[in-house]
């Protein structure tokens, strides 16, 4: 059996008389590797019925071994937020008192903004209760994903960069227009962004009925009803 790439199984001739037939299967294809006296043709080529019920056996096995293999293969990830544009740092305005909103961490969410196609990211920040200056520097950031494994940041542009201590976002376009809109939990007053359909946001909280909370972090757009419009969950 080979290692790491190919995954091997065997079945018997049919005759009783053929050699052992390999086959190994890649992780992409699968292929006919040879016989027990390593010529390819003695199951192919001189018995197809052999030839075949080697092939299905070792689809079903190797199939078997495969999810086997992939099970056993840890998952890795990589680090490529510096490289594909997104240079976000989230602030959490620690104190010695611990607060509670302190002690979490802020949310966040993949959304097609600019509806071409690609899911761009936005980031909630938090803030500070005793620092201004840490405060007014928090920024909620809106990436536009450029389509090729980078981000521009487009927040100034967006609308939507004012923090106010958030928690969390969710999105959906909850007026039908085609255009995904934006809601933002904070500790403070939550904020709902009305797509403006040209690349913003406007802060339609107060206008739209949404609860603008004092304290939640997190929120869901839902068609409960299945009417087309969704809720505010
Ligand atoms: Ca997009
Ligand atoms: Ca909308």
């Amino acid at each position: 059996m080979n290692k790491v790439r190919y995954l091997d199984t065997s079945a018997p001739s049919m005759a009783g008389a053929q050699p052992i037939h390999f086959l190994s299967c890649a992780l992409s294809r699968l292929r006919f590797a040879g016989s027990a006296n390593g010529r390819i043709t003695d199951g192919l080529g001189k018995n197809l019925r052999t030839g075949l019920l080697a092939l299905i056996a070792g689809l079903c096995v190797g199939g078997m071994e495969m999810s086997a293999f992939q099970q056993e293969t840890p998952v890795q990830f990589s680090n490529i937020a510096e490289k594909a544009g997104i240079h976000f740092k989230h602030a959490n305005g620690a104190t010695p008192e611990k607060y509670l909103p302190e002690t979490m961490g802020s949310g966040g969410l993949f959304f097609d903004y600019n509806n071409d196609g690609w899911l761009d990211l936005f980031l909630v920040n938090g803030g500070s209760f005793v620092d201004k200056q840490v405060a007014a520097a928090a920024r909620h950031r809106l990436y536009r994903n450029n389509g090729d494994g980078t981000f521009t940041d487009v927040t100034e542009a967006s609308g939507i960069g004012i923090s106010g201590f958030g928690m969390g976002a969710c999105a959906a376009d909850y007026d039908n227009d085609g255009w995904t809109d934006l809601y933002v939990t904070a500790v403070g007053a939550n904020k709902l962004y009305h797509h403006t359909g040209k690349k913003s946001f406007t802060d339609v909280t107060n206008v739209s009925g949404v609860p603008a909370g004092i304290g939640s972090t997190t929120y869901a757009f839902r068609d409960i009803d299945k009417h087309g419009n969704v809720a505010l969950l």
